[in-house]
């Protein structure tokens, strides 16, 4: 389904044709995004806000039109709750900077889950070492399912923000985001949302998840690299110190003192990727063209038909089995290390991630080096799973 959208695909490696297994990391870009962002570049390019002349105010009015899709596509409230960033790292470094130096202090706590990304850990570590605060963090359990009991008790007079991720990268567990909201909001707690790993599996919508704020990447969703979201409600936004500093982001510059541009340009310091921006349009587009629901339910046949098939590989274990999953499987092929399995797939034309996936507590958990992880998208086929089994029962030799 699809493929023909993706030349890329259509290659052979070390004499195999190529099946692409690594979707987390980034998804491949269909025709249509390059398109777009090569007609910015050859006709279109120009600086935006700041030009009267026609291709200036063309280029602006594009670059604006996407943050208005993008509003409608995550069904948040308002377009400048919309902040273009270079991904999902950027965008949670902007919120632990900002927030971080507006809200938390000395004797604060954030509450961070077992299972994040290092980009949802490592930015609230620095933030709490900057402010004298302490970060908190909430377990998962064998299956990879969060551990919501335990959610309550970290709670307290000094918790300023829960950071949790919507799917785990690792383990592909759907965390129960609106629980977790409810629970928190319960106790005046804000919630960042990192959605690296959900937005291009599921349908999203801020204002029903009532999540303060949502994180992801364009790369991850059939879009190009070097561009994000950061959604935030308004009034976070509104009370926030800018990230950086630069042009796009003033209302006045004076030495005596400097006022701040409205949002979203408050957080939009500098000229922003443009193309990019346009490309992650096109990759929305792409996506509600292919229907939202459709991609899940491809991807679930997927995960479920690579599940069963997986199983019945003697000495095959996966990690995470939750029974709210996207289309991420990790595994270890007997004792051998995720590196060799990865190593011998990939000289089979079979592309996976191996190692921690930049999930070191997740691999500490389970006391594992690393995993190999196959992860799904819309192009991929029954086929592509056979061809993974097959392989993995060819190498099963040399590894077990
Ligand atoms: N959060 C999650 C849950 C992720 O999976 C990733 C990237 C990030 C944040 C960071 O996104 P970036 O676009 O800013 O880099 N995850 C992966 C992965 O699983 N393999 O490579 C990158």
């Amino acid at each position: 389904m699809y493929r023909d959208l993706f030349p890329i695909l259509d290659q052979q490696v070390y004499g195999h044709p190529l099946v692409y297994l690594d979707n987390a990391a980034t998804t491949q870009k269909p025709r249509q995004v390059v398109e777009t962002m090569n007609t910015y570049y050859l006709s279109q390019n120009s600086n935006i806000h700041r030009g009267t002349h026609y291709l200036a105010e063309q280029a602006t009015e594009r670059y604006e039109a996407v943050r208005r899709q993008v509003q409608r596509f995550i069904g948040a409230a308002h377009s400048h709750e919309i902040i273009f960033t270079r991904g999902t790292t950027e965008s949670i470094n902007l919120v632990a900077a900002s927030f971080g130096q507006r809200y938390l202090h000395e004797g604060d706590e954030v509450v961070v889950s077992e299972m994040e990304h290092h980009s949802n850990i490592v930015p609230w570590q620095l933030a709490c070492q900057r402010q004298g605060a302490t970060l908190r963090v909430l377990p998962f359990d064998e299956r990879g399912v969060l551990r919501l009991d335990r959610l309550e008790p970290l709670l307290n007079e000094h918790t300023r923000l829960v950071a949790v991720g919507h799917v785990s990268n690792t383990l592909g567990t759907v965390n129960p985001v609106r629980d977790i909201v409810d629970c928190a909001h319960r106790h005046g707690v804000p919630v960042l949302v990192d959605g690296a790993q959900a937005i291009a599996h599921m349908a999203v919508d801020v204002q029903a998840l009532d999540c303060d704020f949502y994180c992801f990447s364009a790369h991850k969703m059939y879009g190009p690299m070097g561009v994000g979201v950061l959604y935030g409600r308004e009034r976070w936004l509104e009370e926030m110190p800018p990230y950086q500093g630069g042009g796009e982001m003033i209302k006045e510059v004076r030495f005596e003192g400097t006022s701040f541009n409205e949002l979203p340009f408050k957080f939009e310091a500098g000229t922003p990727a443009v193309a990019e921006v346009l490309g992650l349009g096109s990759a929305i587009d792409f996506m509600l063209q292919a229907g939202v629901g459709t991609i899940a339910r491809h991807e679930q046949e997927l995960l479920s038909y690579a599940s069963s098939q997986l199983k019945q590989i003697d000495g095959l274990h996966i990690y995470g089995t939750a029974p709210d999953k996207t289309a991420v499987i990790s595994f270890l092929a007997g004792t051998a290390h995720p590196y060799d399995t990865g190593t011998l797939l990939d000289k089979l034309g079979i592309a996976v991630r191996t190692g921690h996936h930049c999930t070191q507590p997740v691999m500490d958990h389970y006391g594992i080096p690393g995993t190999v992880r196959a992860s799904f998208a819309i192009y991929n086929t029954r086929d592509e799973v056979d061809a993974l089994v097959s392989a993995l029962r060819r190498i099963a030799p040399m590894l077990m």
